[in-house]
Protein backbone atom coordinates (compact mmCIF):
# COMPACT_ATOMS: atom_id res chain seq x y z
CA UNK A 1 0.00 0.00 0.00
CA UNK A 2 1.79 3.45 -1.34
CA UNK A 3 1.42 6.83 0.65
CA UNK A 4 -1.84 7.84 -1.59
CA UNK A 5 -3.47 5.10 -1.31
CA UNK A 6 -3.19 4.64 2.51
CA UNK A 7 -4.11 8.68 2.89
CA UNK A 8 -7.98 7.83 0.64
CA UNK A 9 -8.44 4.94 2.97
CA UNK A 10 -7.83 6.80 6.01
CA UNK A 11 -9.83 9.94 4.75
CA UNK A 12 -12.73 7.55 3.85
CA UNK A 13 -12.48 5.30 7.29
CA UNK A 14 -12.51 8.71 9.23
CA UNK A 15 -15.56 10.21 8.00
CA UNK A 16 -17.65 6.86 8.34
CA UNK A 17 -16.28 6.84 12.25
CA UNK A 18 -17.73 10.45 12.92
CA UNK A 19 -20.71 9.24 10.67
CA UNK A 20 -21.14 6.17 12.89
CA UNK A 21 -20.24 8.14 16.28
CA UNK A 22 -23.20 10.51 15.26
CA UNK A 23 -25.49 7.32 14.64
CA UNK A 24 -24.85 6.16 18.09
CA UNK A 25 -24.69 9.10 19.77
CA UNK A 26 -28.69 9.66 18.27
CA UNK A 27 -29.78 6.60 19.37
CA UNK A 28 -27.86 5.63 22.62
CA UNK A 29 -31.14 6.56 24.66
CA UNK A 30 -33.88 4.67 22.89
CA UNK A 31 -34.62 1.83 24.36
CA UNK A 32 -31.62 -0.43 24.18
CA UNK A 33 -32.18 -4.23 22.82
CA UNK A 34 -29.80 -6.17 25.22
CA UNK A 35 -28.49 -9.96 24.15
CA UNK A 36 -25.90 -11.76 25.87
CA UNK A 37 -23.24 -13.98 24.12
CA UNK A 38 -20.88 -15.90 25.53
CA UNK A 39 -21.61 -15.58 29.22
CA UNK A 40 -24.49 -13.28 31.23
CA UNK A 41 -22.18 -10.54 31.44
CA UNK A 42 -21.11 -10.45 28.04
CA UNK A 43 -23.51 -7.94 26.10
CA UNK A 44 -24.19 -6.81 22.98
CA UNK A 45 -26.96 -4.27 21.38
CA UNK A 46 -28.90 -3.59 18.39
CA UNK A 47 -26.64 -0.98 18.03
CA UNK A 48 -23.21 -3.40 18.29
CA UNK A 49 -24.75 -5.28 15.15
CA UNK A 50 -26.16 -2.02 13.19
CA UNK A 51 -22.79 -0.16 14.02
CA UNK A 52 -20.96 -3.02 12.36
CA UNK A 53 -23.08 -3.23 9.04
CA UNK A 54 -22.68 0.23 8.52
CA UNK A 55 -18.65 -0.10 7.80
CA UNK A 56 -19.21 -3.72 6.24
CA UNK A 57 -21.77 -2.17 3.75
CA UNK A 58 -19.94 0.61 3.26
CA UNK A 59 -16.07 -1.28 2.75
CA UNK A 60 -17.79 -3.46 0.37
CA UNK A 61 -19.38 -0.69 -1.71
CA UNK A 62 -15.92 0.78 -2.07
CA UNK A 63 -13.60 -1.49 -1.49
CA UNK A 64 -14.89 -4.94 -3.03
CA UNK A 65 -11.69 -6.34 -2.89
CA UNK A 66 -10.85 -5.69 1.04
CA UNK A 67 -11.33 -8.11 3.75
CA UNK A 68 -13.14 -7.94 7.27
CA UNK A 69 -12.94 -9.45 10.36
CA UNK A 70 -15.51 -7.50 12.42
CA UNK A 71 -16.91 -8.70 16.27
CA UNK A 72 -20.28 -9.19 15.42
CA UNK A 73 -19.79 -11.48 12.28
CA UNK A 74 -20.73 -9.30 9.51
CA UNK A 75 -17.31 -9.90 7.95
CA UNK A 76 -14.99 -12.94 7.14
CA UNK A 77 -13.70 -15.59 8.09
CA UNK A 78 -10.03 -15.73 7.21
CA UNK A 79 -7.00 -17.65 7.66
CA UNK A 80 -4.73 -15.89 6.25
CA UNK A 81 -3.58 -12.18 6.35
CA UNK A 82 -2.97 -11.34 2.86
CA UNK A 83 -4.24 -8.75 1.18
CA UNK A 84 -5.82 -5.29 3.04
CA UNK A 85 -7.98 -6.34 6.24
CA UNK A 86 -10.16 -4.11 7.97
CA UNK A 87 -10.20 -5.24 11.54
CA UNK A 88 -13.57 -3.82 13.19
CA UNK A 89 -15.14 -3.23 16.76
CA UNK A 90 -18.22 -1.55 16.07
CA UNK A 91 -18.73 -0.49 20.36
CA UNK A 92 -15.65 -1.67 22.54
CA UNK A 93 -16.90 -1.51 25.76
CA UNK A 94 -20.71 -2.73 25.59
CA UNK A 95 -20.97 -3.19 29.06
CA UNK A 96 -19.48 0.34 29.36
CA UNK A 97 -21.75 1.66 26.40
CA UNK A 98 -25.28 -0.23 28.75
CA UNK A 99 -24.47 0.73 32.15
CA UNK A 100 -22.69 4.16 32.04
CA UNK A 101 -23.10 5.54 28.94
CA UNK A 102 -19.34 6.44 28.37
CA UNK A 103 -15.86 4.74 28.37
CA UNK A 104 -16.83 3.20 24.76
CA UNK A 105 -15.23 3.39 21.68
CA UNK A 106 -15.58 2.08 17.50
CA UNK A 107 -11.65 0.49 17.15
CA UNK A 108 -10.58 0.04 13.42
CA UNK A 109 -7.16 -1.54 12.31
CA UNK A 110 -6.60 -1.83 8.79
CA UNK A 111 -3.71 -4.33 7.93
CA UNK A 112 -2.18 -4.72 4.28
CA UNK A 113 -0.09 -8.17 3.99
CA UNK A 114 0.18 -8.22 7.75
CA UNK A 115 1.29 -5.05 8.12
CA UNK A 116 -0.76 -2.65 10.02
CA UNK A 117 -0.93 0.73 8.14
CA UNK A 118 -3.96 2.74 9.06
CA UNK A 119 -5.57 2.51 13.32
CA UNK A 120 -8.18 4.63 14.26
CA UNK A 121 -9.68 4.70 18.29
CA UNK A 122 -12.66 6.55 18.56
CA UNK A 123 -13.66 7.84 21.95
CA UNK A 124 -17.78 8.33 21.06
CA UNK A 125 -19.08 10.21 23.82
CA UNK A 126 -15.54 12.19 24.73
CA UNK A 127 -15.83 13.16 20.80
CA UNK A 128 -12.24 12.32 21.01
CA UNK A 129 -10.29 10.31 17.71
CA UNK A 130 -6.99 8.34 17.91
CA UNK A 131 -5.38 8.13 14.99
CA UNK A 132 -2.39 6.75 13.29
CA UNK A 133 -1.14 5.91 9.56
CA UNK A 134 2.12 3.38 8.99
CA UNK A 135 5.50 5.95 9.79
CA UNK A 136 3.59 8.84 9.73
CA UNK A 137 2.90 9.15 13.71
CA UNK A 138 -0.10 9.18 15.80
CA UNK A 139 -2.40 11.69 16.67
CA UNK A 140 -5.10 12.65 19.06
CA UNK A 141 -7.92 14.60 17.47
CA UNK A 142 -5.33 17.39 15.98
CA UNK A 143 -2.50 16.64 18.21
CA UNK A 144 0.47 14.34 17.73
CA UNK A 145 1.26 11.99 20.41
CA UNK A 146 4.87 11.76 21.89
CA UNK A 147 7.12 9.09 21.45
CA UNK A 148 6.91 6.76 24.48
CA UNK A 149 9.36 7.73 27.91
CA UNK A 150 12.10 5.20 26.78
CA UNK A 151 13.58 5.96 30.85
CA UNK A 152 10.08 4.75 32.01
CA UNK A 153 11.03 2.00 35.31
CA UNK A 154 7.83 -0.52 36.26
CA UNK A 155 7.86 1.21 39.72
CA UNK A 156 6.32 4.91 38.22
CA UNK A 157 4.13 2.89 36.07
CA UNK A 158 0.51 3.14 35.82
CA UNK A 159 -0.80 0.25 34.61
CA UNK A 160 -4.30 -0.74 32.79
CA UNK A 161 -5.98 -4.24 33.88
CA UNK A 162 -8.78 -5.67 35.45
CA UNK A 163 -9.08 -7.63 38.50
CA UNK A 164 -9.71 -10.86 37.19
CA UNK A 165 -5.87 -11.54 36.91
CA UNK A 166 -5.69 -11.31 41.09
CA UNK A 167 -8.20 -13.97 40.86
CA UNK A 168 -7.77 -18.06 40.02
CA UNK A 169 -6.99 -17.94 36.09
CA UNK A 170 -5.49 -19.70 33.42
CA UNK A 171 -2.95 -17.56 32.14
CA UNK A 172 -1.32 -16.99 35.17
CA UNK A 173 -1.02 -17.18 39.16
CA UNK A 174 -1.97 -14.97 40.83
CA UNK A 175 -0.07 -14.64 44.08
CA UNK A 176 2.29 -13.41 41.33
CA UNK A 177 0.12 -10.68 40.29
CA UNK A 178 -0.46 -9.58 43.40
CA UNK A 179 3.02 -8.98 43.76
CA UNK A 180 2.53 -7.06 40.56
CA UNK A 181 -0.04 -4.68 41.40
CA UNK A 182 2.68 -3.78 44.39
CA UNK A 183 5.54 -3.12 42.50
CA UNK A 184 3.87 -0.59 40.07
CA UNK A 185 2.61 2.94 41.06
CA UNK A 186 -1.03 2.06 40.30
CA UNK A 187 -3.68 0.29 38.57
CA UNK A 188 -6.83 1.60 36.63
CA UNK A 189 -9.48 -0.36 34.67
CA UNK A 190 -10.96 1.86 32.48
CA UNK A 191 -13.34 -1.00 30.75
CA UNK A 192 -12.80 -0.59 26.71
CA UNK A 193 -9.48 -2.03 25.80
CA UNK A 194 -9.65 0.04 22.65
CA UNK A 195 -9.44 3.02 24.84
CA UNK A 196 -7.07 0.84 27.10
CA UNK A 197 -4.76 0.81 24.40
CA UNK A 198 -4.89 4.22 23.36
CA UNK A 199 -4.00 5.63 26.93
CA UNK A 200 -0.90 3.22 26.16
CA UNK A 201 0.21 5.68 23.15
CA UNK A 202 -1.04 8.32 24.63
CA UNK A 203 1.59 7.88 27.36
CA UNK A 204 -1.39 8.51 29.92
CA UNK A 205 -0.48 4.99 31.29
CA UNK A 206 2.05 2.40 30.74
CA UNK A 207 0.85 -0.77 30.09
CA UNK A 208 -2.46 -2.68 29.83
CA UNK A 209 -2.79 -6.35 30.47
CA UNK A 210 -6.16 -8.30 29.16
CA UNK A 211 -6.33 -12.07 29.64
CA UNK A 212 -7.69 -12.76 27.05
CA UNK A 213 -8.63 -10.52 23.73
CA UNK A 214 -9.68 -10.49 20.03
CA UNK A 215 -7.88 -9.10 17.06
CA UNK A 216 -10.95 -6.58 16.89
CA UNK A 217 -10.35 -5.51 20.38
CA UNK A 218 -6.73 -4.36 19.44
CA UNK A 219 -5.74 -3.70 16.01
CA UNK A 220 -6.50 0.12 16.37
CA UNK A 221 -4.65 0.48 19.31
CA UNK A 222 -2.00 -1.52 18.39
CA UNK A 223 -1.09 0.36 14.77
CA UNK A 224 -1.68 3.61 17.42
CA UNK A 225 1.18 1.85 19.44
CA UNK A 226 3.47 1.22 16.91
CA UNK A 227 3.89 5.04 15.63
CA UNK A 228 4.81 5.62 19.53
CA UNK A 229 7.20 2.91 20.34
CA UNK A 230 4.82 0.93 22.25
CA UNK A 231 5.45 -2.87 22.34
CA UNK A 232 2.62 -5.50 21.57
CA UNK A 233 2.40 -8.99 22.05
CA UNK A 234 1.06 -11.83 24.00
CA UNK A 235 1.99 -13.02 27.64
CA UNK A 236 5.24 -14.88 26.72
CA UNK A 237 6.67 -11.59 25.02
CA UNK A 238 5.38 -13.33 21.37
CA UNK A 239 4.37 -10.65 18.77
CA UNK A 240 0.64 -9.99 18.04
CA UNK A 241 -1.01 -12.32 15.61
CA UNK A 242 -4.05 -10.54 14.16
CA UNK A 243 -5.54 -13.71 13.65
CA UNK A 244 -5.92 -14.92 16.98
CA UNK A 245 -7.66 -14.67 20.20
CA UNK A 246 -5.02 -14.47 22.98
CA UNK A 247 -4.24 -12.81 26.39
CA UNK A 248 -2.28 -9.31 25.37
CA UNK A 249 0.93 -6.71 26.70
CA UNK A 250 1.07 -3.67 25.63
CA UNK A 251 3.55 -1.70 26.91
CA UNK A 252 6.09 1.61 27.03
CA UNK A 253 9.16 -0.77 25.80
CA UNK A 254 11.40 0.11 28.68
CA UNK A 255 9.01 -1.94 30.96
CA UNK A 256 7.89 -4.92 28.40
CA UNK A 257 10.17 -7.30 29.07
CA UNK A 258 10.00 -6.43 33.27
CA UNK A 259 6.58 -7.25 32.87
CA UNK A 260 6.91 -10.27 30.58
CA UNK A 261 9.97 -11.45 33.22
CA UNK A 262 6.65 -11.33 35.95
CA UNK A 263 4.21 -13.25 34.09
CA UNK A 264 7.06 -16.13 33.15
CA UNK A 265 7.41 -16.32 37.02
CA UNK A 266 3.63 -17.25 37.46
CA UNK A 267 2.83 -18.53 33.95
CA UNK A 268 0.82 -21.89 33.66
P1 LIG B 1 -16.36 -5.60 23.98
O1 LIG B 1 -17.00 -4.59 24.84
O2 LIG B 1 -16.25 -5.19 22.55
O3 LIG B 1 -16.98 -6.95 24.09
C1 LIG B 1 -13.87 -5.28 28.75
O4 LIG B 1 -13.07 -5.62 29.80
C2 LIG B 1 -13.02 -5.31 27.48
O5 LIG B 1 -12.74 -6.68 27.12
C3 LIG B 1 -13.75 -4.72 26.32
O6 LIG B 1 -12.80 -4.19 25.45
C4 LIG B 1 -14.45 -5.93 25.74
O7 LIG B 1 -14.83 -5.75 24.41
C5 LIG B 1 -13.38 -6.97 25.88
N1 LIG B 1 -13.81 -8.35 25.86
C6 LIG B 1 -13.20 -9.31 25.14
N2 LIG B 1 -13.82 -10.49 25.31
C7 LIG B 1 -14.87 -10.29 26.15
C8 LIG B 1 -15.91 -11.14 26.69
N3 LIG B 1 -16.00 -12.44 26.42
N4 LIG B 1 -16.82 -10.58 27.52
C9 LIG B 1 -16.75 -9.25 27.81
N5 LIG B 1 -15.80 -8.43 27.32
C10 LIG B 1 -14.86 -8.93 26.49
CA1 LIG C 1 -18.49 -7.93 22.75
CA1 LIG D 1 -14.05 -5.39 22.05
CA1 LIG E 1 -17.48 -4.91 20.70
Amino acid sequence: MNQQQRQKIYETAKRWIYEAGTEIREHMNDPLDIETKSNPNDLVTALDKQTEKFFVDRIHQAYPEHHIIGEEGFGDTLSSVDGTIWIIDPIDGTMNFVHQKRSFAISIGILHNGIGEIGFVYDVMGDQLYHAKRGEGAFKNETRLEPLDKKKKLEESIIGMNHFWLCENRVVSYPVMQKFVRTVRGTRTIGSAALELASVAEGVQDAYLALSLAPWDVAGGIILNQEVGGVAGDVDGNPWNPLERAPAVVANPAIHDSIIGFLKEGRK
